[in-house]
């Protein structure tokens, strides 16, 4: 098998994982149900799940303690992809080729499937002390998860990124944007798979570090597609950057150094991993593949 047939297989492992945890669309609130399973089936690359499991393996996971954890990261990214899209945010009607959620249910369903979504995936986490007795490592699971999808995390970064839509701003408060907007996520993904494969604090640390290079890589990779993709808007192609005005990593550095950049930090994280006492070739193959997407 090759790679990219690998993760095809393992990207319909992962979408029977997260089904597994959606609620049945009956009863009196049946529209919001409706509206979070419409935003979490809309495809996706399912990149942090994979990169959750992918290193709860590299440190010798086996059980499916990871599993309840894998669907929890994909509601958290799904309510935070429909609350970007919102009319307050970034005002988006289309996402991965279809309607956004708050364009097919409306602007208040919307907040409320994301809300939904995201109280859903500390429900599905939550589940992991149902699958093993690892008490503890799965309460530390859960800290991560909460901190990296907080203030301090995730929203820390989406809330920098408004308060400064539109402004002209520098290389440190871009990275701290990409570091917690995109990369808590990823850091959280990884640094999980980590805690519940039973890893060393050190390693924990190296982890992160890791995920770090990843989460800005991936980041960098998508403002680079960002320009060399175009989008159809009212039959006329435009950047999708230049829609939203957005100073991004390439607007401040330029293409050919933000395709450097990316390469470079990409091998970094891939050192990184390849330093340590374990392997995993799929995950290396995975990190590489992020340098090398196409959408
Ligand atoms: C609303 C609290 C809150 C946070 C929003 C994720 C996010 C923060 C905003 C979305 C806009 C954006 C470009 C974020 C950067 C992270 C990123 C590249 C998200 C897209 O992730 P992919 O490519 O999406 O994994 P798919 O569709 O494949 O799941």
């Amino acid at each position: 098998m090759n790679f990219k047939e690998e993760l095809i297989n393992h990207v319909d492992e992962i979408e029977a994982i997260i089904k597994q945890y959606l609620p049945h669309e009956a009863g009196f609130q049946k529209t919001v149900l409706g509206a979070m399973n419409y935003s979490i089936l809309a495809g996706g690359k399912r990149i942090r799940p994979m990169l959750m499991q992918e290193t709860y393996r590299l440190f010798g996971g086996k059980e499916d303690v990871i599993k309840p954890f894998m669907a929890a990261i994909e509601m958290i990214h799904t309510y935070s992809l429909v609350h970007d899209d919102l009319p307050a945010m970034d005002n988006d009607e289309y996402r991965r080729g279809r309607k956004t959620t708050h364009a097919i249910y409306g602007e208040a369903m919307g907040i409320l499937a994301g809300d939904g979504l995201l109280n859903l995936a500390f429900e599905t986490a939550a589940r992991a002390f149902d699958i093993s007795i690892e008490y503890e490592r799965i309460a530390r699971a859960l800290r991560l998860l909460s901190v990296k999808a907080g203030a301090f995390g995730m929203i820390g970064g989406q809330s920098v990124d408004i308060e400064n839509d539109g402004k002209q701003i520098e290389r440190d408060t871009l990275d701290f944007i990409y570091r917690l907007k995109t990369g808590a996520l990823i850091e959280a993904s990884m640094m999980i798979g980590a805690v519940l494969a039973g890893a060393s604090q050190e390693d924990i640390g190296k982890v992160e570090k890791i995920a770090e290079n990843v989460g800005l890589a991936f980041q960098i990779q998508d403002d680079i597609l960002d320009v060399t993709s175009t989008l159809e808007v009212l039959g006329k192609p435009i950047h999708s950057d230049e829609k939203n005005h957005k100073i991004t990593y390439v607007t401040i550095e330029g293409l050919d150094k933000a395709k450097e950049d990316v390469e470079k930090i990409t091998n970094n994280a891939r050192d990184l991993l390849n330093g340590l006492n374990f392997e995993n070739m799929f995950l290396d193959k995975l990190i590489e593949m992020l340098i090398t997407r196409e959408k």
